[in-house]
């Protein structure tokens, strides 16, 4: 039974944990028996009770094993041909009628990287269309924008989880890890034990928040002017890196004199947050030699989520943080493959290897590698929000892989309405989600242990997930559909159905690109424990491709091309060639690469990015000059209270997955929310009690959940669940105006008691 066991990673968050997989002995339909998989690094056999229990959604009495197709208003099993057929139709009768554009697209940062290509090379070369966007849009687009606005490049953590224990003070803003990344607490109960400190921002003192050693509770959505404060008091302190400033960025004096404008005062009015508070915070963050922020969703989801993200990294700028060893700033990415998943062109504005759509060169490059003109490339479409919010009118159909936003998207109603209104629609997914109940087509997929493809977690780092069980009969892959839709739609190559082969077109489409894949393999990822990117093939294996971008904008790994770090083997990353991790200071990689895995020439991949420079144009990282304003919706009279979002540890995302495992819906059954006991006094609500949370967009209602943990003007509602409780009917769509990314942390409600 052991030799059986097939290592590979958790279907669900960005730590995407590794596990042994082996199927039930007699072949039991959706048996599988995880075990601990305790080479990877990232997790060390360590799971939370998704990741144990992810085989449950495996099983073919939850998930659907039938295609389906709506028959006079009604969704009925049909053959795949059909279905095919049907979709193929669809998209080619709303074409020709109303042009590409009125055909969409919309994928999720769960799919693989291979999932993710394809869906965009789909959307540009089968379809022709611009219209086509993502959930991570919902995710980590703020951090996204503020680090390329900053430094040239966003990877999530620009360091491996690894470097967390080493370091001084890490402060970590509105991130609940404690439960939406159990096995990552691991690393910061070492830095605690090592003697640094953890400093926790969150409007609750949430599990994660209780293990630190300062939290810092503000008012929602003021996370901007408390990072603009705890800047100005590092001014004012004389505790700035004058040298650094003066050696490796650009712009300080602007974003200076726009903090030197939030007196502590001023902004302990705005956030709630004492000022001697803020003193602490920036005692505990400055006085180590290394120190680090990470920010998650909670200062991220916010209409200024861009600037607030900037403002962070301000700080580690000021005090000589960034591309240092040890130090830095890092974004706590969400999905599965959030990181991958937002580098191949599934986003509005991208082609493959994080290049821009605008770009000539891009498209010349990414063309030539599609064997299409580059003038057939359409430019860049809508965001997510405003993408689903145009369906019905501009956008007549659509095809949707791996999101479920009737329950995820903010202004639900009204988004579900939209989708309600189109022409067409057609999902595929592994449950009848939300939305897959509303599609006129419903296409059965396999998943993560039924196939084999690539993801890229939190860090950076590409990971192969392996195929561990045969998938029940009836279900084909997303890589499957989008074969046999674009043959029909007059597209026979270049859509194939093994992952590996969509890979090594990727590797080729990257090459040369910010997110270089080139030089990674499927032999390397499954010999090594994964690689990181930038990972640029030797000797410019992107037929003289690499280096372009990269290696005019002197990008993370000035080495590309040439095959900087050569033959390292051992996974030093002390290289010639000036690669972005030579001269890193003594920083052991350890946990990378094994002897001679890499194989002779063969780029070690990057762990740590930005040592020497970083990947802006002069080398400098870039201050942005930034000032505190208020959320799109503050509270008034007629709504008083503020509500925040997010989540649970026993529910993922909307739900569409965990909702369907017994164990998991035992711990977390349903919708709550969360006030504090002056609040619910003032309501005369009692725990358990409905109270209906009212906003400018809906009503929703569910148990209240009394706990001193919250601010007494805020209450907190999870996403997970759909119908009468769903948190997204109440949330504002107000975007940022960079990431496009929505309010779902801010909005104004008021509560109500309900039927006392
Ligand atoms: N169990 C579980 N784990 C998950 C997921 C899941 O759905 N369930 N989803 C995965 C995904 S896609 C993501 S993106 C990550 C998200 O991971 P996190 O960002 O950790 O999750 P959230 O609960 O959305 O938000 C984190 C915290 O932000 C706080 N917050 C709310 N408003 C504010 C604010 O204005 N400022 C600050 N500083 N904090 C605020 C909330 O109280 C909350 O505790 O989790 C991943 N892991
Ligand atoms: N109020 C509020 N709303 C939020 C957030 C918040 O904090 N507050 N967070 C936002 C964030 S960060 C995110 S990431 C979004 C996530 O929200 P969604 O985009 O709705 O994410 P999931 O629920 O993971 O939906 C994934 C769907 O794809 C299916 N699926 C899984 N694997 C595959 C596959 O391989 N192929 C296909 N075709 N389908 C697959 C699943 O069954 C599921 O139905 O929610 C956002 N919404
Ligand atoms: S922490 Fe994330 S990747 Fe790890 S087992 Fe849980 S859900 Fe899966
Ligand atoms: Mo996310």
């Amino acid at each position: 039974m052991p030799n059986s066991a097939t290592p590979t990673h958790c279907p669900y968050c960005a730590l995407q944990c590794g596990m042994n997989l082996t199927p039930a002995a007699d072949g039991t339909d959706g048996v599988v028996v995880v075990s601990e998989r305790a080479d990877f690094p990232v997790n060390r056999g360590a799971l939370c009770g998704k990741g144990r229990t992810a085989p449950a959604v495996l099983s073919s009495r939850v998930r659907l094993t039938t295609p389906l197709v709506r028959r006079a208003g009604v969704l009925e099993p049909a053959s795949w041909d059909e279905a095919l057929d049907r979709i193929a139709e669809e998209l080619t009768r709303t074409r020709t009628e109303h042009g590409p554009d009125a055909c969409g697209v919309f994928g999720g940062g769960g799919l693989t990287n291979e999932k993710a290509y394809a869906l965009g090379k789909f959307a540009r070369i089968v379809l022709g269309t611009s219209q086509i966007d993502y959930n991570g849009r919902f995710c980590m687009s703020s951090a996204a924008a503020a680090g390329i606005k900053a430094f040239g490049l966003d990877r999530g953590l620009p360091f491996p989880l690894e470097d967390i224990p080493r370091t001084g003070c890490v402060v970590l803003v509105g991130s609940n890890l404690a439960e939406t990344m159990p096995p990552a607490l691991r690393y910061f109960t070492e830095l605690r034990e090592n003697g640094g400190k953890l400093v926790v921002i969150d409007p609750r003192r949430t599990r994660t928040a209780e293990q630190a050693d300062l939290h810092l509770a503000p008012r929602p959505g003021t996370d901007l002017a408390l990072a603009l404060g705890l800047l100005h008091l590092i001014v004012a302190e004389g505790r700035t890196d004058e040298q650094y400033i003066l050696e490796r960025t650009s712009g300080w004096e602007e974003a200076r004199a726009a903090a030197m404008a939030h007196w502590p005062e001023y902004v302990e009015r705005i956030t709630g947050v004492p000022v001697p508070q803020l003193r602490d915070t920036v005692r505990l963050f400055c006085e180590p030699e290394h120190a680090m922020v990470l920010t998650a969703r909670g200062p991220e989801q916010q209409s200024k989520g861009t600037d607030t993200v900037g403002a962070w990294i301000n700080l580690t700028l000021a005090t000589g943080r960034a591309g240092r060893p040890l130090s830095g700033y890092g974004c706590l990415t969400g999905q599965g493959n959030g990181q991958g998943g937002r580098e191949h062109g599934q986003k509005a504005d991208q082609l493959p290897g994080y290049r821009k759509l605008v770009d000539p060169e891009a498209r010349r490059h990414v063309a030539e590698v599609w064997g299409v003109d580059p003038d057939s490339l359409p430019g860049p479409g809508r965001s997510a929000y405003e993408l689903l919010d145009a369906l019905g009118t501009d956008i007549r159909a659509l095809l949707l892989m791996g999101s479920n936003p009737v329950v995820s998207a903010p202004r639900a109603a009204h988004i579900e309405e939209r989708i309600k209104s189109l022409e067409f629609l057609a999902v595929c997914d592994v449950v009848l989600s939300e939305t897959a109940a509303l599609a006129d087509v419903v296409l059965p997929v396999t998943q993560w242990a039924e196939e084999t493809g690539t993801t890229t977690n939190l860090e950076g780092r590409v990971l192969l997930r392996r195929r561990a069980i045969t998938p029940p009969d009836g279900v084909r892959s997303d890589l499957e559909v989008m074969h046999e839709l674009a043959d029909r739609l007059g597209v026979e190559k270049g859509f194939p159905t093994d992952a590996e082969e969509v890979f090594e077109e990727l590797r080729r489409a990257s090459a040369g690109g910010v997110a270089d894949y080139s030089g990674i393999t499927y032999r390397r990822l499954a010999e090594e424990n994964g690689v990181f990117w930038p990972c640029p093939a030797p000797g410019g294996a992107a037929e003289g491709a690499a280096g372009d971008e990269l290696g005019a904008r002197g990008g993370a790994d000035s080495g590309s091309g040439g095959g900087a770090n050569p033959g390292s083997g051992g996974g030093a990353n002390s290289g010639s060639g000036g690669g972005a991790d030579s001269g890193s200071g003594g920083v052991a990689v350890s946990g990378f690469g094994g002897e001679g895995v890499a194989g002779e020439g063969a780029h070690p991949g990057t762990p740590r990015l930005f040592l020497e420079r970083f990947a802006t144009e002069d080398g400098r990282a870039r201050f942005v000059p930034v000032s505190h304003r208020a959320a799109a919706e503050e509270p008034d009279d007629e709504y008083p209270v503020l509500l925040t979002t997010g989540r649970v540890v026993a529910q993922y995302q909307s739900g569409a997955q965990t909702r369907r495992v017994d164990e998991l819906n035992a711990a977390a059954p349903g919708p709550f929310v969360e006030l504090h006991p002056r609040l619910a006094e003032r309501l005369g609500a009692a725990e358990g009690d409905p109270v209906a949370v009212v906003s400018r967009r809906g009503r929703a209602v569910a148990p209240a959940r009394i706990t001193t943990a919250i601010r007494p003007d805020t209450v907190f509602m999870p996403f997970h669940w759909p119908g009468e409780g769903r948190a997204n009917t109440l949330t504002n769509p107000a975007l940022d105006p960079t990431s496009r990314m929505p309010e779902f942390k801010a909005c104004a409600v008021r509560v109500e008691a309900v039927g006392k």
